[in-house]
């Protein structure tokens, strides 16, 4: 008998290598953040929400904490599926969940999200914490989650996408996903849907742009990941992390630049790849709303805004939408 530790397992992922290749083939070089959240992304994110200039987390946690009667009121008193899309560790939706089953509010409780793992860490949690609460996961991306939920014809259907995950998307990305996510929706089903709002662009610099240099970490792991899982040769100490807000368009934008002109080899793709001295590797958009923007979005989306809920500094809004 032999033993093949999973080490020796050399697996490279297609979509993984597809996509690298074709990022670094154009001109200026793309990553998507999607990839950065592998098992040591996904540690660096919790340390990430867990500093001071990462304002997002603690504003969400305290809408939803302090506003949770005033959710539910909007959300009205019968059955649903809240399903939530990129559910993770279910850290500000336990706030939500138990208002909810304190209140005897009839409902489902349907995380989706692409990991496994994640969803039966928290459905364990979940069931030790609160036995009663019925918990139906829903492994998939938000794509193909959103076909399945069209074949389900069940309850009535609110839909949480918390966290400013939506300001990964551009304008025109996130007007689309919201246009799929409308057809799959019927006429009362409702969405609550986080947005990381304008403000003082030295607060939103910070934010991705910390002295301990945790938000740097979680970018060049994109480089280590594709170091380990694609045969790649990055050199990190020859990438830097660079941040820029426009406070225009809103746009916060990550960059890894490359601090010499270097060839860098993926085996898995069988090519190398030329960086120019200071050419930037464009890693993630977070993108910034005004109320009035998401207002326009909404509209452009066909969903009508129920009513938004803001943090004390109005730094973040969660905004509670219906399908007409
Ligand atoms: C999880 C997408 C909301 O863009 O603010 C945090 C990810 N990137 N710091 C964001 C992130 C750098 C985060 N989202």
């Amino acid at each position: 008998m032999s033993f093949i530790s999973t080490s020796d397992l050399v697996k490279f992922d297609q979509n993984f290598a597809t996509d690298v290749e074709a990022g670094l083939s154009l001109d200026p070089k793309k990553l998507s953040s999607k990839y950065f959240y592998d098992k040591k992304g996904d540690e660096l994110f919790q340390a990430i929400m867990r500093m001071p200039e990462y304002y997002l987390t603690d504003c969400e946690y305290s809408i939803l904490n302090r506003q949770k009667a005033d959710i539910l009121e909007a959300i009205g008193p019968s059955g649903f599926e809240l399903i939530e899309l990129g559910a993770g560790d279910g850290y500000k939706t336990k706030v939500l969940l138990e208002h909810f089953l304190s209140r005897e509010v009839p409902f489902v409780y349907r995380p989706v999200d692409i990991s496994q793992n994640v969803l039966e860490v928290l459905r364990n949690d979940l069931k030790n914490r609160w036995p009663d609460l019925a918990v139906r996961p829903l492994k998939g991306d938000y794509f193909a989650m959103l076909e399945r939920l069209q074949s389900e014809q069940g309850q009535r259907k609110v839909v949480l996408f918390l966290g400013a995950n939506i300001g990964n998307y551009t304008r025109q990305e996130a007007l689309r996903f919201l246009e799929n996510l409308h057809k799959q929706l019927d006429p009362g089903d409702q969405l609550l849907i986080g947005f990381d709002l304008k403000k003082d662009p030295s607060v939103i610099l910070n934010a991705y742009n910390d002295p301990a240099g945790i938000t740097a970490a979680f970018n060049l792991n994109l480089l280590t990941r594709i170091n380990r899982e694609l045969g790649g040769h990055f050199d990190l100490e020859e990438f830097s992390h660079w941040e820029t807000y426009q406070p225009i368009t809103g746009e916060a934008k990550s960059y890894l630049i490359s601090r010499k002109e270097q060839e860098v080899e993926i085996e898995a793709i069988g090519k190398t790849f030329h960086f120019g001295a200071w050419e930037a590797i464009d890693v993630e958009l977070s993108l910034k709303y005004s109320p009035f923007e998401i207002e326009a979005l909404a509209r452009a989306a066909g969903f009508q805004v129920v009513e938004h809920f803001y943090d004390d500094r109005s730094y973040f809004l969660d905004s509670l939408w219906e399908v007409k």
